[in-house]
């Protein structure tokens, strides 16, 4: 961690000149493309009334990083970000209030892991259906995913 310091100076001086440059076009260029995807997007079928997850991959292709927050979706009553851990043996489920994508990263939400917790479904999830949930980020990004329906 000795390098540290010096890494971070050349950041921002690197940062700095491309601000001062032409901030309107950097600011423009960056809503033109949307940095963050969401790839590999599958729900657990389950039963109406149950509790089931859905996993997904997040990228972000930005220079800075960002946060998932909050997720909605009509098909389960609630619907939350949660993470499986281990603990003395035994899988426990705990919320998580927010997920961190770091800039240039992917996160992958997989079985085991940090997942979207559908709580209550309102209709039986069948394979080869298609569940939407919609992300929103800190930044104010939200995106609409179909993750499709598959056996557990
Ligand atoms: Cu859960």
């Amino acid at each position: 961690m000795k390098s540290w310091p010096k890494i971070f100076v050349a950041c921002v001086s690197t940062l700095g000149v491309a601000a001062c440059d032409r901030p309107a076009a950097w600011l423009t260029d960056a809503q033109a493309t949307p940095p963050l995807t969401v790839t590999e997007a599958w729900a657990r079928a389950a039963d109406s009334g149950a509790t089931t997850a859905v996993y997904l991959t997040v990228d972000n292709a930005a220079m800075v990083s960002d946060t998932l927050s909050a997720v909605t979706s009509d098909v389960a009553e609630d619907v939350g970000l949660h993470i499986s851990m281990a603990q003395n043996g035994t899988m426990h489920m705990a919320q998580l209030r927010a997920l961190p994508v770091p800039a240039q990263d992917s996160v992958p939400l997989r079985p085991m892991g940090a997942h979207l917790m559908l709580t209550r479904l309102r209709r039986p999830l069948v394979e080869d259906d298609t569940v939407v949930v919609t992300l929103t980020f800190v930044s104010g990004t939200t995106i609409e995913v179909r993750a499709g329906v598959r056996k557990p």
